[in-house]
C-alpha cells in the first residue's frame, strides 16, 4: 500500500502539528501555568500520524499517559485539548481530566490513560465491541514498551487472539520506560515477538519513518477489518524529552540521543518529499507558519476561557 503524495504531505502537516503543540505546552508548563504532569510526544509523531491516516473517523483508539499526538492524529481541537491541560471548564473533559485524560468519543478517542498498559484491555474491549455490532470498525490500542511487562498486556492478547478481535496494537517502543532502559526491563527486545506467543502476526518497523508505520499499520487494519483478527505492530522511536517536563533524562547516551535526534520524523519526511519532489523548502515552511498561528490561537482561546466553577466540582465523575 505505497503512500501518494497528499497523503504523506497530509503527515507531514500533522507531524509539525504535534510538535508545535508539545513545544508550546513545554513553554506553558515551565512558565508555570500548566497544573500536573506533562508527557511530550515530541520524537514520536510518525507512528501516531502513520497509524491514523490508515484509519476511518469511525475507527476507536485507546491512547496512553503520552497521549497528545494521538488526540491530534485522530482529529482533536487543539483548542480543546489545550484548555483540557490547561484546566480550563471549555476542554475535553471540562477541565477535569487534564493531559492524561483527554477523552473525545465522538472522534473515537477513547481516552488518554495515567495507568500504565490501562490502555489495552480498554482498547481490545472496544474490539470486542467493533465485532459485535454490525460494521467493520477497527481498534488500535497505543501502548509503550514499559506497559508491555503488564499483566493487563498479555491477558488482553490473549483475548484478542482466541476472539479473532478486529484489533491493532501499537507498541511505540521509545526505549524506555521511566529511567529505565528497555534491555534492562524486558526480554527479548522486539515486542513484536510476543505476538508470536498469542498466535498472530507481530511486525517491527522504524517508527520515525511515517511512510514505514503507514505500511505496516494498513496491512494490520486491512486484515482486522477483514476479520482476520489481531496484528501487534512495534514503532522504535525515541522521545525527544525526558519521561516528563522536569526529568533531565541523564540517564541516556548523549550520543545515542543525538543519534536519534538527527533521525528526527519531521526531517526524515521532509527529506522524503523533498526527494520526490512532491514539497519544496518553502512549502513546508508554509504549513509550519500556518500550524504555528493556529496553535497561537488555541493558546488564547485557552488562556481566555474560565476555570471550572466551584459548583461543577462534583458533577461528571461518576457515570450510572
Ligand atoms: C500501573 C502503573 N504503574 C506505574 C506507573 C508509573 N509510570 C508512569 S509512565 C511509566 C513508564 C511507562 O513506560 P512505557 O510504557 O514504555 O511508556 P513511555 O513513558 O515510554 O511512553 C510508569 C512506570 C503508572 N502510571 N501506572
Ligand atoms: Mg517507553
Amino acid at each position: 500500500m505505497a503512500v501518494e503524495r497528499d497523503q504523506l504531505l497530509d503527515m507531514y502537516r500533522c507531524m509539525v502539528k504535534i510538535r508545535e503543540f508539545e513545544n508550546r505546552a513545554h513553554d506553558l508548563f515551565l512558565a508555570g501555568g500548566l497544573p500536573g504532569f506533562l508527557h511530550l510526544y515530541s520524537g514520536q509523531e510518525a507512528v501516531a500520524a502513520g497509524v491514523m491516516a490508515t484509519l476511518r473517523p469511525d475507527d476507536l483508539i485507546a491512547s496512553t499517559h503520552r497521549g497528545h499526538g494521538h488526540v491530534i492524529a485522530k482529529g482533536g481541537d487543539v483548542r480543546l485539548m489545550l484548555a483540557e491541560i490547561l484546566g480550563r471548564a471549555t476542554g475535553y473533559c471540562k477541565g477535569k481530566g487534564g493531559s492524561m485524560h483527554i477523552a473525545a468519543i465522538e472522534l473515537g478517542i477513547l481516552g488518554a490513560n495515567g495507568v500504565v498498559g490501562a490502555s489495552i484491555p480498554i482498547g481490545v474491549g472496544a474490539a470486542l465491541a467493533c465485532q459485535y455490532k454490525d460494521g467493520d470498525r477497527v481498534s488500535v490500542t497505543f501502548f509503550g514498551d514499559g506497559a508491555s511487562n503488564r499483566g493487563t498486556f498479555h491477558e488482553a492478547l490473549n483475548l484478542a487472539s482466541i476472539w479473532d478481535l478486529p484489533a491493532v496494537f501499537i507498541c511505540e517502543n521509545n526505549l524506555y520506560g521511566v529511567g529505565f532502559c528497555q534491555r534492562d526491563h524486558m526480554r527479548p527486545c522486539d515486542v513484536a515477538e510476543r505476538a508470536a506467543g498469542y498466535g498472530f502476526p507481530g511486525i517491527v518497523v522504524d517508527g520515525n519513518d511515517a511512510e514505514a508505520v503507514y505500511e505496516a499499520t494498513a496491512t494490520a487494519v486491512a486484515r482486522a477489518r477483514a476479520g482476520g483478527g489481531p496484528t501487534m505492530v512495534e514503532c522504535k522511536t525515541w522521545r525527544h524529552h525526558g519521561h516528563f517536563v522536569g526529568d533531565q533524562a541523564l540517564y541516556r547516551d548523549p550520543a545515542e540521543h543525538a543519534e536519534w535526534l538527527a533521525r528526527d520524523p519531521l526531517l526524515l519526511c521532509a527529506k522524503v518529499l523533498a526527494s520526490r519532489g512532491w514539497a519544496d523548502e518553502g512549502a513546508l515552511l508554509a504549513i509550519q507558519d500556518e500550524i504555528r498561528a493556529e496553535i497561537e490561537e488555541a493558546v488564547a482561546f485557552a488562556l481566555a476561557s474560565p476555570q471550572p466553577a466551584l459548583s461543577d466540582l462534583l458533577t461528571d465523575v461518576y457515570s450510572d
